[in-house]
């Protein structure tokens, strides 16, 4: 399913090479990006942040000021390092794309994340399979700033180093944790919803359904639930979890998953949209 990075000296892409290092990261290549790719940067960018204001959490957007990202061209990132290295420690790495499940849990692990360092298409700008620039950049990157969200991805990539050596059951049930929190968690603030997984707020078209449409449900967060819950690929989700603070997330992760893998491995996963007695529909 995953694309297996090139393991190369350096790789040849559509605009010339570019180095690879022995931990899958590359430079980012900055100087290679054109007009076209800063455009669409800008208008992916302007139309997020008119949607965030409201719908995303207040931890998110806090965040963002601080980083400052440019609005009108491809962040460097070397510039964003300093600013996210000094607040929690955390740094982003480039990278060509999805990365084996272990490369990517040994980088959260050791408080690294992975952006791929290219952008889509302006033909792509309402949606794409793989995660972009835009996507792991202005999606993942702002919660890194936020210690407790911070802690949780690194605690999820030890975690996931676990899971790995504990095969596929473990691995499927820690995925599914990352999908409802990580990208399409929601949070329940004192002034109501808000959005803070990533491929919500890097989504136009789910930064409005998850808050606002009827159709999916929204359910308290529980950790076993989310565990044995498929999730969709293709669409937007129908289920979201809600989690009450970033809290609430570090402290379910800090245990250790092993009884857990093995109590779920005899139960059968809920469908997608399923609503079982017990959910705290909200
Ligand atoms: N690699 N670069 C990158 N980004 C991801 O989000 C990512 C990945 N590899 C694996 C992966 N996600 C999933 O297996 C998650 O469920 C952990
Ligand atoms: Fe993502």
């Amino acid at each position: 399913m995953l694309e297996q990075p090139r393991r190369l000296e350096s790789v040849q892409t559509e605009r010339g090479s570019i180095p690879v290092y022995a931990t899958g990261t590359v430079e980012q290549p900055w100087a290679q990006y054109t007009a076209t790719d800063h455009t669409v940067w800008q208008q992916l960018y302007a139309r997020q942040q008119a949607l965030l204001v409201g719908r995303a959490c207040d931890a998110f957007l806090a965040a963002q000021e601080k980083l400052r990202m440019p609005a009108d061209h491809i962040p460097h990132f070397s510039d964003l390092n300093q600013i996210l290295t000094a607040a929690t420690g955390w740094q982003i790495v480039a990278v060509e794309g999805l990365l084996p499940e272990l490369d990517f849990f040994t980088h959260l692990a050791n408080r690294r994340f992975p952006v791929s360092w290219w952008i889509r298409r302006p033909d792509q700008i309402d949606y794409l399979e793989e995660p972009d620039l835009f996507h792991d950049l202005f999606g993942h990157v702002p919660l890194l700033m936020e210690p407790l969200f911070a802690d949780y991805l690194q605690a999820y990539g030890q975690g996931g180093i676990k899971a790995h050596g504990l095969g596929p059951d473990a691995l499927m049930q820690l995925a599914r944790l990352y999908w409802y929190t990580v990208e399409f968690g929601l949070i329940r603030q004192a002034d109501g919803l808000r959005i803070y997984g990533a491929g919500i707020v890097s989504s136009k078209g789910e930064s409005i359904y998850s808050l606002e449409s009827a159709a999916p449900n929204r359910l308290g967060f529980d950790l076993e639930r989310v565990m044995r819950t498929r999730y969709r690929i293709d669409s937007f989700q129908q289920t979201y979890f809600v989690i009450d603070s970033f809290e609430q997330l570090i402290s379910t992760t800090l245990a250790d998953f092993a009884p857990l893998y093995a109590r779920l491995a005899g139960q059968d996963p809920i469908p997608a949209d399923a609503v079982l007695d017990g959910d705290a529909v909200l």
